[in-house]
C-alpha cells in the first residue's frame, strides 16, 4: 500500500526554480511538497551559473533568503566586450540605472535550502520513477519511489521545476506539447581558481581561436570559460593548456593580468537553445530549464527561471489568497512571451561572441562591425545592457 501525502503544490525539483517555488508559497500561506531525484549536497554541489539580475536579486530578498547574497555579493555596473584584443566596457548602469550582482547559483541554493529546512520545509530526496498523473483532474497525483517504498502526493498543483532532463515536460501529451531548439557546434570548458579574477569585472572575448569569459565568485575565487568543441573532454585539457590559450583569447592587456593557479571543477557544457510550449497542461505547470534553456552567453539561465517562479508563485498565491485563476489562466502566454525575448538575447550574443565551424570571412566581417557599431553606438550599448541587467517581468 502506498505511502500517501497531501499537498496543495507537489514541486518536482529541488533546484533554485523549485526551492524559490517553495518558498514563495510558504511566505504567501501555501504548502508545498519538493521532491528530487538527488539529495540536497549533490544539488548545491553542481557548479552553474554565477550572475544575477536585480530581478533575481528582488526575489530571492522577498522570499527571506538575501541577507548573504547582499554581504557577500559582488554588485557590478558593466561588463566588457572584447574582439580580438579590443575592448568595450558595457555600463549598465550608466545606460540602464541599474546593475547586477555576481553571486554563485550555489550560494544561493544554498541560501534557500537553509530558509527551507529551517521553516520546517516538506521534502523527498532521492526519489525514482516519479510519475506525474491525473493532470487534467482538480486531483493531481505525483508518484514515485523513496527508500524503496511507492508514495502517492495528491494535490491542487504539480510544478515542473525538474530541469531539461526531467519527466514533467515529458508528461505533457506529444499532441499537445511544441518544442524550438538550436543545438551550437560548440561547448564551454569551465574552471574555477582560486586565485583573484584578471579584472574588476567580467570580459566576454570573442578572438579568431574562439570564445571565452572572464568571471569569479569572490574577490579571490576566478570563473573562467574557454569555447570548446562541442564533444571535447575535459581530460584533454591541463592547466597549463587551459591557461595558454585564455591568455592568447582575451588580449595582452587582460593576460598580463591573469593570475594563474591549480584549476578545479573541470567540465563542459553544452550550448543549445530550447523552447517548450505551453508551460503549463491541466494543473501542471513549467518552470525553469524544465521548459526552456538557453546558452549561458547572456547569464540568462538561473535569472529565467526564477522570473518564471515569480510569475507561477503569484499565480498560485492569487488562487489561494482570493480564488482568482486570473493569473493561473494567462501564466503560460505571460511567461512564455519573456521567455522568447531572454531567448532572443542570448541567441544574439552567442552569435557575436563565438567562432561558428561555418563561418565564412564575411560572416567574422559582420560580427566585426557589430562589435564597432556596439562601440559607436550608445543606442546599440543600451540595448545590449537593458537585456543583460533583466526584462521587466511582464
Ligand atoms: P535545475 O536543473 O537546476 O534543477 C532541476 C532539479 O530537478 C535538479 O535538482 C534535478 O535533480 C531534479 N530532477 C530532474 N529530474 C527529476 C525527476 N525525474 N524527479 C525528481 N527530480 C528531478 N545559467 C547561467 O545563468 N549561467 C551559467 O553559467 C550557467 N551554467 C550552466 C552550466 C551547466 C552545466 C548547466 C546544466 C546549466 C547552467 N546554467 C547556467 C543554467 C542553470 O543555471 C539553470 O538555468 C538553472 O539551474 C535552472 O534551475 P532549475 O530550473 O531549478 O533547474
Ligand atoms: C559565471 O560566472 O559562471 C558566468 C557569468 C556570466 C555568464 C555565464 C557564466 O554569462
Amino acid at each position: 500500500m502506498p505511502q500517501t501525502h497531501r499537498t496543495s503544490v507537489c514541486i518536482i525539483g529541488a533546484g533554485p526554480a523549485g526551492l524559490l517555488l517553495s518558498q514563495l508559497l510558504a511566505n504567501a500561506g501555501v504548502d508545498s511538497i519538493v521532491i528530487d531525484r538527488r539529495d540536497r549536497a549533490y544539488i548545491e554541489g553542481r557548479i552553474r551559473a554565477g550572475v544575477l539580475e536585480q530581478g533575481t536579486v528582488d526575489a530571492l530578498t522577498e522570499a527571506g533568503v538575501g541577507d548573504r547574497m547582499h554581504r557577500e555579493g559582488l554588485v557590478h555596473s558593466g561588463f566588457d566586450l572584447a574582439f580580438d584584443g579590443d575592448r568595450h566596457r558595457i555600463d549598465i548602469a550608466a545606460l540602464t540605472g541599474k546593475s547586477v550582482l555576481v553571486y554563485g547559483q550555489t550560494e544561493v541554493t544554498r541560501d534557500l535550502f537553509d530558509k527551507r529546512m529551517a521553516e520546517g520545509g516538506c521534502f523527498f530526496f532521492n526519489v525514482e520513477d516519479v510519475t506525474p498523473g491525473a493532470l487534467k483532474t482538480h486531483q493531481p497525483t505525483v508518484s514515485f519511489q523513496h527508500d524503496g517504498q511507492p508514495v502517492t502526493v495528491t494535490c491542487d498543483y504539480v510544478a515542473g521545476c525538474d530541469g531539461f532532463h526531467g519527466v514533467s515536460r515529458k508528461s505533457i501529451p506529444a499532441d499537445v506539447l511544441r518544442t524550438f531548439e538550436r543545438v551550437y557546434p560548440f561547448g564551454w570548458l569551465g574552471v574555477l581558481t582560486e586565485r583573484p579574477p584578471v579584472s574588476d569585472e567580467l570580459i566576454y572575448a570573442n578572438h579568431a581561436r574562439g570564445f571565452a569569459l572572464c568571471s569569479m565568485r569572490s574577490a579571490t575565487r576566478s570563473r573562467y570559460y574557454l569555447q570548446c568543441d562541442a564533444d571535447d573532454d575535459p581530460e584533454n585539457w591541463s592547466d597549463d593548456r587551459f591557461w595558454d590559450e585564455l591568455r592568447l583569447r582575451i588580449g595582452a592587456e587582460a593576460a598580463a593580468n591573469l593570475q594563474t593557479g591549480p584549476s578545479f571543477e573541470k567540465s563542459i557544457a553544452p550550448l543549445r537553445s530550447f523552447v517548450a510550449e505551453p508551460m503549463r497542461y491541466g494543473n501542471l505547470f513549467l518552470a525553469g530549464d524544465a521548459a526552456h534553456i538557453v546558452p549561458p552567453t547572456g547569464a540568462k539561465g538561473l535569472n529565467l527561471a526564477v522570473a518564471d517562479v515569480r510569475l507561477l508563485a503569484r499565480a498560485l498565491a492569487e488562487r489561494y489568497r482570493s480564488g482568482s485563476t486570473t493569473h493561473i489562466d494567462s501564466y503560460s502566454r505571460i511567461v512564455l512571451a519573456r521567455v522568447w525575448k531572454v531567448e532572443r538575447f542570448s541567441w544574439q550574443l552567442s552569435n557575436l561572441m563565438h567562432q561558428f565551424p561555418d563561418h565564412t570571412d564575411f560572416e567574422r566581417k559582420m560580427q566585426r562591425a557589430e562589435f564597432d557599431y556596439l562601440v559607436q553606438s550608445e543606442a546599440a550599448s543600451k540595448t545590449i545592457a537593458e537585456n543583460y541587467v533583466g526584462l521587466p517581468l511582464e
